[in-house]
This record gives structure tokens, sequence and C-alpha cells, in this order.
């Protein structure tokens, strides 16, 4: 199986136009998966290519350059935003025979305000040389995309800045060699065919690389599977959709939690705001507004998690609350007239750009929950589905003030 997006390593490729970043991007896959051309203005709009550097699986995202006389409008910095949030490292293709100018200046300014590491990459080295104090200020490396010069050493400096983007975070902390784990993967009509779903998959990778073992089941088998058990499992994990049945059928003595929230621990990195923003369902009053975001699109189902059972659980507590609701790559750029935001665990996205749209919600001063923390609370799950996380535990304390 391909590694999956959300766990390669995203290269955004920046620049005016023709300063050769697809022909730099064919040169570092090895492969012709750009579209190269002397045309200038040949990309258009971001496009995705998945390849491997150095053994290690990443997204090059290639974008449009403008020209060199345009300004960097507002619309293309929304955009370069937009992909800026997805990158983990960002290459500034200069063209050698044009070099560094007021266009690269403000792409490096968006960089640095964005906190994107960046190399800054002269290009065309085969036909001028290109040499300034400002981009020594910067790491930086002449090539020759057309000609394969120095291409192994911008590999290595994009490896070496690159942010570790493993998945040992996920069960890593939780488990033991030898350990025992219980999974609970509901097979309903909402799963899709012939396969696990991602969060799911990571967890069984995750506990065999631990060298621990775990037993699957369906949510009707769960509590056959417990009592047969000659070993105390160190935990079960179930899928969201059956929390309820999952916690009333794992005695009170075996932790419980859900994919989701371990997803939505490992991509923000942060339970303790996300409890932060669970509380917020308790000050919702009518008319106020809710963003519920999911990070990829499907058809909504009649029983929609996102667009049906949430909104209806909110109403019963908080009353008449009204629910937007966006989908895939869609995060507004104004937040602001919301009172939370309830995301999904965000398994298609990488760690950077969830944590990109934490940050952007919390500027904006919006709260942010989860999927999994909103169902585990609403059916009186909590504190027990966050017991084995001691941070979210202190948070649960200090903002339910009560265990
Ligand atoms: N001599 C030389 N030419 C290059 C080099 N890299 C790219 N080119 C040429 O520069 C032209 C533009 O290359 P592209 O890779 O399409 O440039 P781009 O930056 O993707 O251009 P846009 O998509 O239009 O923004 C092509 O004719 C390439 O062959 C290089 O290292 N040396
Ligand atoms: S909606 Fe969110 S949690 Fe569900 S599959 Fe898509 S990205 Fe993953
Ligand atoms: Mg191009």
């Amino acid at each position: 199986m391909k590694t999956p997006r959300s766990l390669r390593l995203h290269i955004g490729i920046f620049g005016r136009r023709n300063a050769g970043k697809s022909t730099l991007i064919n040169a570092l896959a090895g492969k012709e998966v750009a579209i190269v051309s002397e045309v200038p203005g040949t990309t258009t709009d971001p496009v995705f290519f998945d390849a491997e550097i150095g053994n290690v699986p990443v997204t090059f995202i290639d974008t449009a350059g403008i020209d060199d006389v345009g300004e960097l409008g507002k619309l293309r910095v929304e955009r370069t935003l937009d992909v800026l949030s997805k990158v983990d490292v960002a290459l500034l293709v200069v063209d050698a025979t044009k070099g560094f100018g007021d266009y690269e200046r403000k792409l490096v300014d968006l960089f640095e305000e964005n906190e994107v590491k960046f190399i800054v990459v002269i290009n065309k080295i085969d036909v001028a040389d290109y040499d300034c104090d400002e981009v020594r200020r910067f790491k930086h490396v002449k090539v020759s995309a057309k000609e394969g010069t120095n291409l192994e050493k911008l590999i290595d400096m994009i490896l070496r800045i690159a942010p570790d983007i493993d998945d040992s975070q996920f069960l890593d902390d939780l488990i033991e060699p030898k350990d025992l784990v219980v999974l609970n993967i509901p097979i309903d009509l909402g799963a899709p065919k012939g396969r696990l779903i991602y969060p799911q998959v990571q967890a069984i990778r995750n506990i065999l690389d631990r060298g621990a073992s775990c037993i699957i089941v369906k949510e009707r088998e769960l509590k056959w599977a417990l009592d047969g058990l000659k070993k105390k499992p160190k935990m079960v994990i179930t899928d969201s959709h059956a929390f309820t049945r999952a916690s009333a059928d794992t005695p009170k003595d075996i932790p419980l939690t859900s994919f989701s929230i371990l997803e939505a621990r490992f991509k923000t990195g942060n339970l303790p705001e996300l409890i932060r923003g669970l509380h917020e369902i308790t000050k919702l009053r009518p008319g106020d507004r809710v963003l519920v975001a999911e990070a990829c699109t499907h058809h909504p189902s009649p029983d929609d998690i996102g667009r049906v059972k949430i909104p209806r659980w909110i109403r019963n507590i908080a009353g008449d609350v009204k629910f937007d609701h966006v989908m895939g790559g869609n995060f507004p750029p104004d937040l602001s007239k919301y009172k939370l935001i309830i995301h999904c665990g965000a398994c298609t996205l990488t760690r950077r750009h969830m944590r990109y749209r934490l940050r952007r919600a919390l500027d904006c001063g919006v709260p942010v929950t989860n999927y999994g923390l909103v169902i585990a609370f609403v059916h009186g799950i909590l504190p027990r589905a966050i017991e084995m996380f001691p941070d979210a535990m202190e948070a649960w304390r200090k903002y339910f003030g009560r265990i």
C-alpha cells in the first residue's frame, strides 16, 4: 500500500514563472511528473505529485509562478497561504539569470510569518551564476535542475530541515511490548467496502512496530471477546460510532478511547486545547454559529455524523444553534463569526496542516474541539475516554471542574 498523503513530507515549490520549478520537481523525483515548458505560466493551480527522495515518501506541491513584473496580489497571497498551510518545507526557486528581487522577498516574508522552513534554490547555474548578500543570509544552494547539478546536496538539506513526520506518537507512548490492545471496528453500512480506514491501519501498524499485539472485533463481538481473554488488555480502542456500546461492554478497569480522539491528539498535539473547546459547548446559546469541518469529502448519509448527529446533539443541549459545514480543503478565511469549530479526526491531513488550522482558529479567538470528544461527551463517556491522557484529564478538571 502506498504511503498516504497525510504521512508524506510536503515540499512546496515557489518562484517566478519559468524559474524551473516543474523541472526541479522532475529532477528531484527522478521521473517526469510535472509539465515543463518554456512558455511562462505553464503551471496554473497548485498540483500535487507523490515521489520518494532519499527513500523518504514526499508530496511535491508545484505552484504557479507569477510574472516578475507583476504584483503579488491579494488572491495570490491567499492561494500561497493556502499552499503554505500544507507545506513542511518550501523551496524558493530563483532563476540565476534574473536574480532575487521583490517577489522573492515577499515570499520569504510569508514563509517567515507562517513559520515555514525554506531553502532558496538558485537554479540554472549551467547558464549563469548568481550571488548576493541577501541570499547568503538564508539556507541556499545553487543547482541546475536541467543538468542535475547539486541535487544530492539539496535533497540532503531538505531532509535535514524537515520536521519529523513519522506516526510514532499515535500510540507509541501508550503501549509497551507484549501489551494486548483490542480494536473495536464496526463494519456497518458506513464502513468503506473491502478495506479499513486510515486510523485503524495506523493503530495496527503502530502496535506491531511496538512489539505488542491486537485483536480486532466488530462491536457485537466485543463483549464476547473481552470475556474470553486470559490476559487483561491494555486498552480498547473503538470507532466513535460504537462508543456507547463499547463503553457498556468494556469493564471499567480497562481503559477505553476512540480512533478519532487518538487521531486528534496525534494531528493537533494538543488535546487539552480541544477539551477547552469541548467546554464551549456548555456555553453555546440559541443563535450562536458553529462550524463543523471535515477534512475529506464524501456524500453525506441520512444520519451523517457531521451534518445530522452532531447538530442534533448540540441543539439538544444549547437550543437553536446555527451550523455551517465545510469539507475537504475548504477552511474559511474568516472564522471570527464562529463560537466554536468542531473538527473531524483529520486523518487525511498532515500534522502541520491540522496544526495550522488549529492555530488559525485560535488566532481568531475561536475554540476548537473534535468529533470523537463530542461523541464521548454527549454520551456521558467522558472523562473515561481521556483517562489515559494525563494532560487532557488535567484540562477536563480545569474546565469542567469535576471527575
Ligand atoms: N538552462 C537551464 N534551463 C532550465 C533549468 N531548469 C529549467 N529550465 C528551463 O526553463 C524553462 C521553464 O521551466 P519550468 O520547469 O517549466 O519552469 P516553471 O518555474 O515550472 O514555470 P511555470 O510553470 O511557468 O511557472 C524550460 O524551458 C526549462 O527547460 C536549468 O537548470 N537550466
Ligand atoms: S472526515 Fe475526517 S476523520 Fe473522517 S475520514 Fe475524512 S479526514 Fe478522516
Ligand atoms: Mg511549472
